[in-house]
């Protein structure tokens, strides 16, 4: 076996990441704990409830962070907590992330900080969410109101987490909240309340480093995936994908570059709409990338395509294909597309209770990474998803992401094996293979 090693940049740095209703615990005025409580919602019936308590055991996970040796921290602000009600600012909320701020940077851990990751606060919601006229405006003083206290140089924030994965779930296949079952052109209005939030965020954060001479950068986390025909010699299903390529994963990230939302399912349903202010608002391309989908054409009067399952491949426990060649492509299309931008790895991981295809998926991954850097590509970082096992929306508890496995009924943490691998790889900036 070759020894040659895999070895990072020196500036790169790593990192693992985590979101609030996740992990936290309680997050009892959002409507993802409404959501929990409607019987049906949630795999097995699980709530949220105290997750891993980290709202109560900060100081203690953050050292446990330190054993990983990374040099970032990807986690969320929960905006239910900070804003209980309308206009209605919870200190002790705000002066915990204040706290949260300062152990990391004792512990020397660079926080990147995500301002929305799916949760809302459940009045925002009942007001109509993304569909809301007022919604921008509210998320600007729930971005100020956090800004102002939180605020430091040369952080990295993140307005929204994979904002198509949480608008498709929200208003077309209707599993989470707010649990709208539309066609795909009913996406277009939260969808547009998104972007005009994101934009009047971007600026507002800017306009507020500025004033007091910090640097920061501002962006968000995409998920992005691999869309593959299901029979590459099929004209048809080559069609399926790239549309859903398209309107999946770059429609979004187009329209933040170029500041004009395009959605075109051809012969179905197209959009072209210019959103003021958008243009040029992500400093970073930042990637959360999982799995691939293999693509169907299927046409009947509501559906034009069909996830298929690839028999005989390696899958995590949620039967996610695992498909490290795809990072590499993502990447390397990315770096086509955008060569000036520079590029975050905010998320890559996958649920594997047992912790016996972990390690391997990360030095796949890695790998993967590894290639699209030499070949140019400028990736800064990797966040391995997730630092605890956690509340994974709507299939509860059972999957198992964490570097460290947590036993709900104690709280006990415990570093995996995989985790120690990862460790290792944080401390050397590589391996041999
Ligand atoms: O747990 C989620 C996270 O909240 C967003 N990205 C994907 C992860 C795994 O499904």
């Amino acid at each position: 076996m070759s020894q040659e090693p895999v070895l990072f940049p020196k500036d790169f740095k790593w990192c693992v990441a985590t979101s609030a209703h996740q992990i936290e615990g309680y997050n009892t005025q959002s409507d993802w704990w409404d959501w929990e409580q409607i019987p049906g919602k949630i795999k097995n019936g699980d709530k949220s409830g105290a997750a891993c308590d980290h709202w109560n055991r900060l100081a203690e996970d953050i050292d446990l962070l330190k054993n990983l040796n990374i040099k970032q921290y990807r986690f969320s602000i929960e905006w239910a907590k900070i804003e209980p009600n309308q206009d209605v600012w919870d200190s002790e909320a705000i002066a915990h992330y204040k706290k949260e701020l300062q152990i990391l940077s004792q512990a020397q851990i660079e926080p990147i900080i995500t301002l929305h990751h799916f949760t809302l606060p459940s009045w925002f919601k009942k007001q109509g969410g993304w569909e809301w006229s007022e919604a921008p405006v509210e998320f600007l003083k729930y971005v100020q109101f956090v800004y102002k206290a939180l605020g430091a140089p040369g952080q990295i924030w993140i307005t929204f987490n994979e904002p198509m994965v949480h608008l498709v779930g929200g208003y077309i296949a209707g599993a989470t909240p707010p649990g709208e079952k539309r066609e795909i052109s009913g996406i277009i209005r939260p969808l547009k309340g998104l972007l005009q939030s994101h934009a009047l965020a971007y600026h507002e954060l800017h306009r507020l480093a500025d004033l007091v001479k910090r640097q920061i950068k501002v962006g968000f986390a995409h998920h992005l995936r691999i869309f593959d025909p299901n029979h590459s010699w099929n004209l048809l299903d080559t069609w399926a994908a790239n549309t859903l390529d398209q309107a999946f994963n770059w429609s979004f990230i187009e329209a933040i570059e170029t500041g004009v939302l395009k959605l075109n399912i051809p012969f179905m349903f197209s959009v072209e709409e210019k959103i003021e202010k958008l243009q040029a608002t992500q400093d970073f391309m930042g990637v959360n990338y999982y799995t691939r989908d293999k693509v169907k054409f299927r046409f009947d009067n509501k559906q034009w395509f069909e996830l298929v399952t690839e028999k005989n491949a390696p899958k995590t426990d949620m039967g996610w294909k695992i498909y490290p060649k795809g990072f590499y492509r993502i990447l390397k299309k990315i770096w086509e597309k955008f060569p000036s931008k520079s590029i975050l790895i905010t998320e890559n991981g996958l649920a594997d209770a047992q912790d016996n295809q972990r390690e391997k998926f990360i030095k796949d991954h890695l790998t993967a990474l590894h290639q699209a850097i030499q070949e140019g590509v400028r990736v800064e970082n990797y966040c391995y998803w997730s630092f605890l096992d956690n509340f994974e929306w709507i299939d509860g508890f059972a999957p198992r992401f964490g570097l460290f496995e947590v036993d709900y009924t104690t709280q006990t943490r415990t570093l995996r094996q995989s985790g120690k691998v990862f460790s290792q790889i944080a401390r050397d900036n590589g391996w041999r293979r």
